[in-house]
C-alpha cells in the first residue's frame, strides 16, 4: 500500500484530473469543455487534498523571485505540518539569490539533482511548466500535481489547481491555505509570505496591492513579521556596485512615442565590469517605471544569446498582453519575455510596434 493510500482520504488521479470524461477526441473538439481544468478549487478543497506522509517537492518559476522563494518554503512548512517529507526545489541549477538567505532555513535543491518519485509536486508561482524548467522532469514522474498560482494566463498544466489572480502575491494563496489548516503559523513561515507579498506589490505600491494584500500583511506582523527589519534585509542592503549600475542604467534613458516609453539596457558586461551578479539588479525596473510621464518601462538584458525583457506598467497598459505575445508571460502592470534575438533587434520589434506596444493609446 502506498504512502498516499494508508492515509485514507488522499489524492487519486481521477480526484486531482479533468473529468474522466474528457477523451482525446473531446479535448480536439471542445476546447470549451476543457476549462473546467482551470477552475480554483477553494482553499478547503486544496487541503482536502494535502495529506501526508509522503514525499512532496515545491517548485517555483525561474530566476525565482521573493514571491516564487517566499510562497515555496511557506508551503514546504505547511506540508511539513501534515505530514510529507518536504524538498523545496529550484528550477535551474542556480543557487537562491542570497537577498533572501537571511531566512529562516533558506535551502533549496535544485530540480536537476533531485531524483526521486515524489507523490505529490506542487508548482507556486508558475502559470505553465515551462516556467519550471527542469522541475518539469521531476514534475513527469509525479504521481499527483498541483498548482498554487495568481499569474492570469494559468494552462491547465497540473491536476489540480488553487489560484486566484486577484491575489497580490502567490504568498497571499498560501497565507489562505495556512490559515484554513489550523496550524501554528511561526514567525519565520509569516516571514516567508510576508517576502512573497512585499516583493510583489513592490512594497506595497503597486496595483495589485489590495485590500486583502493589506488585511495579510497586517495578520503576518501580528504573527511576528518586523516589516522594517525585512525592508532592511531586503531593500537598504545594496551594494555600491548596484548603486553604479543603477547609474548606468539611468545614463543610458530613451524615450520613445512622446515620452510615453521609457527605455534603457544592461549587458553582461556591466556586470562583468561591476563584479555583480545578476540578482542585485532587481530593482532596475522599478526606476524606469519611475520617470514622469512614461506609461510604459522597458528594460532591456542582454545575457549571451538572448535578451531577456521587463516591462512594467503604470495604468492604462496591460504589459502581461505584450509579453503574451513575445511568448513571456505575467501581470497587467509586470511582465516579461526573452527572445533569442540580439538586443537591439529586440528593442526595434517593440518599438516598432510588432509587438502591440501602442496598447496604451486605448
Ligand atoms: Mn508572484
Amino acid at each position: 500500500m502506498s504512502t498516499l493510500e494508508a492515509a485514507g482520504a488522499s489524492l487519486t488521479p481521477n480526484e486531482l484530473s479533468a473529468p474522466d470524461e474528457l477523451s482525446a477526441t473531446d479535448e480536439l473538439s471542445a476546447p470549451d469543455e476543457l476549462s473546467a481544468t482551470d477552475e480554483s478549487l477553494t482553499s478547503g478543497q486544496t487541503l482536502d487534498l494535502l495529506h501526508g506522509p509522503g514525499e512532496a517537492v515545491v517548485c517555483g518559476h525561474t530566476n525565482p523571485d521573493g514571491d516564487a522563494l517566499g510562497s515555496n518554503l511557506a508551503l514546504a512548512a505547511l506540508l511539513r505540518a501534515r505530514g510529507y517529507r518536504v524538498t523545496s526545489l529550484l528550477a535551474q541549477d542556480v543557487p537562491a539569490p542570497e537577498l533572501y538567505g537571511f531566512l529562516e532555513d533558506y535551502t533549496f535543491v535544485p530540480a536537476a539533482a533531485y531524483k526521486g518519485e515524489p507523490d505529490l509536486f506542487v508548482a507556486v508561482d508558475a502559470p505553465n511548466a515551462d516556467r519550471l524548467d527542469d522541475g518539469r522532469e521531476v514534475l513527469a514522474r509525479s504521481r499527483h500535481s498541483l498548482c498554487i498560482d495568481h499569474h492570469p494566463d494559468y494552462d491547465g498544466f497540473a491536476d489540480a489547481y488553487f489560484g486566484d489572480s486577484g491575489a497580490a502575491a502567490t504568498g497571499v494563496l498560501i497565507w489562505r491555505l495556512l490559515k484554513d489548516a489550523n496550524i501554528t503559523i511561526d514567525k519565520s513561515i509569516a516571514e516567508y509570505c510576508y517576502i512573497a507579498l512585499v516583493t510583489d506589490t513592490g512594497r506595497f505600491a503597486f496595483q495589485n496591492t489590495n485590500a486583502e494584500a493589506l488585511v495579510a500583511a497586517s495578520e503576518m506582523v501580528s504573527a511576528g513579521v518586523e516589516p522594517s527589519w525585512i525592508n532592511l534585509m531586503v531593500y537598504d542592503q545594496k551594494p555600491m556596485a548596484a548603486l553604479q549600475l543603477d547609474a548606468r542604467l539611468i545614463s543610458r534613458i530613451a524615450f520613445a512615442d512622446e515620452g510615453r516609453v521609457v527605455y534603457s539596457w544592461v549587458d553582461e558586461a556591466d556586470f562583468i565590469e561591476l563584479g555583480l551578479k545578476r540578482e542585485e539588479s532587481e530593482g532596475l525596473p522599478s526606476i524606469l517605471r519611475s520617470v514622469k510621464g512614461a506609461d510604459i518601462a522597458i528594460l532591456l538584458r542582454q545575457e549571451g544569446e538572448n535578451t531577456r525583457v521587463n516591462l512594467r506598467a503604470k495604468d492604462i497598459c496591460d504589459v502581461g498582453e505584450i509579453a503574451r505575445r513575445m511568448g513571456g508571460g505575467g501581470h497587467k502592470a509586470a511582465a516579461g519575455f526573452t527572445l533569442k534575438k540580439p538586443l537591439q533587434t529586440t528593442l526595434d520589434m517593440l518599438l516598432s510596434g510588432t509587438a502591440g506596444l501602442n496598447c496604451y493609446r486605448k
